[in-house]
């Protein structure tokens, strides 16, 4: 193979975490390159440009924190901050740390495959280059694979068809368009009220209601920034103390312990504040039923009071514990099904039959659109690296070896599947804590990990099958601990996507995932093994 295509490393996906990849591991004195298939760095804030796209972790805190002068020099403009301004954050990460010159955008890679006699992976990509590497880092993003439903006559719509998750480059235009949105997560909350303001009407066709706290966005407030910033260091170390890296004040006290009035009140108190921190409100919310059950209560109370239809207040209120499925964070979500141009269908009670030339059928007739929007949602977790032909040891695919749901080590490190890496793979915190954080965290990891394998001349590593398997047990156990396994359909365990096996995939609490990783390394990183 020609010199130019031979790498110690290939890192696929220039999201937040490609980017870091690629800056921590050319500081060990790697060739690094990394494959992008869009035309631009920022992963989901490159491709997610719908309305009212922004992030719902405080931007002071979602955001990049190896560099001191980045975070120093670095001004939000808003308290959730906007897909445009953190795409240009991420553009600035990558001029700022001459990231590009290792970036090859416009290329996907379809093929890896693993070679015993020479410990090295071959790949191929859709331009068709082929490349040979030691390392193999999946940056390839947790929620990077959008789903587009298995509706018939999707294909035969004459209008417009978006999809949340790969939204147009160009600005769309909703202004005297009727609008059909299919999906109520928090891509469609974030976008319904703004697409409800530019069109002629909109109908909502919801299958699951969600819960949705208020963010109450606001601009930046300048004396908080400027006091985070004089003690950034101590503000990042604290946060990430919490339970998902995330800065709250957990209320210790039992939901259960107290009267309905006291509860109300803490209720109250957070439902103002607004965002991810109303789930903090009591210490029992996320793993009692009956303490969830007066969470359920008070929201349910809140949109009836925010709706004025009854019956389209009761639409949309959840009938599933709360938080079971990523809490959504809204700006005038309820208040918009006010709007005398939006429509709200229920599509399990009327469910959607087909799509038409001109628009959505139901059981109860057709509703014609200029344009239809698709919010539903990713093949989470494990759509995008399963997307890729992977094989390792003895040929074995992923796809195979994960037939039955993902297995692997840290949700790092696959048996079997030597020197390949999945940052925030399934069973790390990864998207039950503040994405960043758990980012930087893994690619700090990894770097530690690669740096030990040169002092020592090692040239392989890989995950043993009896630490996976145990790690595989204890993120199911701490899962079984919480109403996260309630049975609700959520994309933690894959319910979204038909014939998807069901696994909790998350590993629930940053803070004792960051303790375990310590300890497997201060014990020579125990589970894995090195040749
Ligand atoms: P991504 O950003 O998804 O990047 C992965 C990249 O890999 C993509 O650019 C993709 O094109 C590329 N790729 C995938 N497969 C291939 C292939 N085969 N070949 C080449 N390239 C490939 N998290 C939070 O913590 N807080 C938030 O507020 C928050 N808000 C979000 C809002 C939205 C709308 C969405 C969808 C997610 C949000 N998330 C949030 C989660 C978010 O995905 C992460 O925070 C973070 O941006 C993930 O970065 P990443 O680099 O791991 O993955
Ligand atoms: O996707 P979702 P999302 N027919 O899977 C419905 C992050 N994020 O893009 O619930 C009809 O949550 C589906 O219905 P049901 C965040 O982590 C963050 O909204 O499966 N409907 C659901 O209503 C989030 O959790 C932000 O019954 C169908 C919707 O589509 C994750 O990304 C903003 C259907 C999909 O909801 C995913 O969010 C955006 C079908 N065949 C995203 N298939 C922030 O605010 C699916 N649906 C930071």
């Amino acid at each position: 193979m020609d010199k130019k295509n031979k790498f110690d490393v290939i890192v696929v996906g220039a999201g937040f975490a490609g980017m870091y990849a690629l800056y921590k591991l050319r500081k060990l004195g790697l060739q690094v390159k990394v494959y992008e298939a869009g035309s631009g760095v920022g992963g989901t804030w490159f491709w997610n440009r719908y309305p009212g796209a922004r992030c719902d972790v405080n931007s002071l805190e979602y955001s990049y924190q190896f560099s001191d002068e980045l975070q120093q020099e670095w001004n939000w403009s808003e308290r959730y901050s906007g897909q445009p301004e953190i795409l240009e954050y991420a553009n600035h990460v990558a001029d700022r740390f001459e990231l590009i010159k290792d970036i090859q955008f416009n290329t996907r890679v379809l093929e890896l495959d693993y070679n015993e006699n020479t410990n090295r992976w071959s790949g191929k990509t859709d331009q068709g280059d082929r490349f040979d590497t030691q390392f193999c880092v999946m940056a390839t993003g947790c929620l990077s694979k959008h789903n587009v439903p298995d509706i018939e006559g999707l294909d035969r719509f004459q209008g417009e068809l978006l999809h949340t998750g790969k939204w147009p480059h160009t600005p769309v235009d909703f202004k005297g368009k009727s609008v059909g949105v299919i999906g109520t997560g928090s891509s469609g909350i974030q976008s319904i009220p703004i697409i409800a303001e530019q069109a002629s009407s909109l109908t909502v066709f919801q299958r699951t209601p969600n819960f949705s706290i208020p963010a109450h966005n606001a601009p930046m407030d300048k004396n908080h920034e400027a006091a985070v910033k004089r003690n950034y260091r101590e503000f990042r170390k604290e946060n990430a103390l919490q339970r998902a890296a995330i800065r709250m004040t957990p209320n210790p006290e039992s939901a259960l312990a107290v009267s309905q009035i006291e509860r109300d009140t803490v209720f109250e108190k957070n439902w103002l504040k607004g965002g991810l921190p109303f789930s903090a409100s009591f210490s029992d919310i996320g793993v009692s039923l009956d303490a969830n059950a007066t969470a359920v209560d008070f929201v349910h109370r809140k949109i009836k009071g925010l709706v004025d239809d009854p019956e389209v207040a009761e639409k949309l209120c959840p009938k599933t514990v709360i938080g079971c499925k990523r809490l959504c964070v809204d700006t005038g979500y309820y208040e918009t099904f006010n709007r005398a141009n939006v429509n709200l269908v229920d599509i399990k009670k009327h469910p959607i039959k087909c799509v038409t030339e001109s628009g959505v059928s139901t059981s109860t007739g057709d509703h014609k659109f200029d344009a239809l929007v698709l919010a539903t949602g990713f093949d989470a977790m494990t759509g995008a690296i399963l997307s890729i032909d992977i094989k390792g040891q003895g040929k074995q695919t992923l796809a195979t070896r994960w037939e039955a749901g993902p297995k692997n080590y840290l949700g790092l490190t696959i048996n079997g599947f030597p020197n390949l890496f999945t940052i925030t793979g399934p069973g790390s915190p990864s998207v039950l804590s503040n994405m960043i954080v758990a980012i930087e965290q893994h690619v700090d990891f990894l770097s530690e990990l690669l740096k030990f394998m040169q002092k020592n001349a090692k040239e392989k590593v890989e995950a043993s099958l009896n630490a996976e398997d145990d790690w595989v047990d204890l993120v199911n156990n701490i899962a079984d601990q919480t109403l996260y396994t309630s049975g609700c359909n959520s994309w933690y365990i894959g319910a979204n996507i038909p014939g998807k096996p069901a696994v909790f995939m998350p590993y629930i609490g940053f803070p004792t995932y960051v303790e375990k990783c310590k300890e497997i390394v201060s014990d020579n990183y125990r589970g894995f093994e090195f040749s």
